[in-house]
């Protein structure tokens, strides 16, 4: 299924959602179509032209927003005042400020994990949730992707990773990380941001992809990404307990929802989908047998926009 064409935004704005964050949002296709919410990935990672092609412009109205610090919501990179539930939060007023009763839910990757941890907190504003690639915040697929379990297949890339961190201080990657990209010293933010961004365009297709690898690697996208990530990442994404995000799937269980997963998913192993679906089966699971990561591997991308197309209807 080829995406819809490019499509530029019919309303833009800035929401002031604290003292210190402005986020910025925009709505593309049908002001008076079904109203769906886009949750990007990172966190960090901002909105990107091609997400609003998943939707029949003609039938939704497609609502998109830069989390706090990313994309262009302001100020950039920002790590005070910024975690999941101020980004639960934000999403919450920005559906009123739209005057939007009730959306669909769509996020990929993070973008998973925030609309769980949105739904879970907001579940009436919920119509439907369509999940892809699923990551659930947990110890275990942090130290999948960040200390030992995808190195194992990408070695040559994680080498490149290693490279800014001094061997005793690889115990805790992501500790080490923190402290450089929280350094005042822009040089060794920007080599580890860099660093830290490339690594995940690497493991992100299944097939590796230099062009998708160069953009990770571009200085403003990297800092956002590589900054705001390894922030939610040494606070455990700021949940309250290891599994609170399959917990609380008993407060969605009645909303309709759909998982879609990339067999081959080397950012977030199917492991994740796979608990997530034993925890909600009434959510129907799509593994793709022939996907990594990415949504725009064409198995993720068919699937997730027969998944819109389903429930357009809802
Ligand atoms: N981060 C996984 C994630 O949410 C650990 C993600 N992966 N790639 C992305 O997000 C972007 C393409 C949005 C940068």
């Amino acid at each position: 299924m080829d995406l819809f064409a490019p499509i530029k935004p019919y309303r833009e704005g800035f929401l002031k959602v604290s003292p210190l964050h402005t986020i910025h949002f925009e709505e593309c296709g049908n002001p008076r179509g079904k109203p769906l919410v886009f949750l990007h990935g990172g966190p960090g990672g901002g909105t990107d032209a091609i997400y609003p092609r998943y939707f029949d412009p003609r039938q939704w109205r497609i609502v998109l927003f830069d989390q706090r610090g990313c994309g262009k919501s302001l100020p950039f990179a920002e790590l005070r005042k910024n975690t999941t539930w101020d980004l639960v939060a934000d999403i919450e007023r920005l559906r009123e400020h739209l005057g939007i009763s009730r959306w669909v839910v769509f996020g990929g990757s993070w973008g998973s994990s925030l609309a769980l941890a949105y739904s879970q907190t907001h579940p009436r504003s919920c119509k439907g949730i369509i999940l892809r690639g699923i990551f659930l915040l947990r110890d275990k697929e942090l130290s999948w992707m960040y200390q030992e379990g995808a190195n194992y297949i990408f070695p040559d890339a994680w080498e490149k990773f290693l490279k800014p961190i001094p061997p005793r201080q690889r115990g805790n990657l992501i500790r080490a990380y923190y402290r450089r990209l929280t350094s005042p010293n822009a040089k060794i933010r920007l080599e580890a941001a860099r660093a830290w961004s490339i690594w995940e365009g690497a493991i992100s297709k299944l097939r590796q992809d230099e062009g998708l690898i160069a953009h990770f690697g571009e200085d403003r996208f990297a800092e956002a990404l590589a900054r705001i990530e390894c922030h939610y990442f040494i606070h455990k994404s700021f949940r309250k307990t290891e599994d609170q995000l399959l917990d609380g799937v008993k407060k969605i269980r009645k909303i309709p929802g759909v998982i879609v997963q990339g067999r081959y998913d080397m950012c977030c192993p199917m492991i994740s989908a796979w608990d997530l679906h034993r925890a909600w089966p009434e959510a129907k699971l799509v593994v793709v047998p022939d996907a990594g990561h990415s949504m725009t591997e064409p198995g993720i991308r068919s699937e997730l926009m027969k998944a819109a197309e389903r429930f357009r209807r809802l």
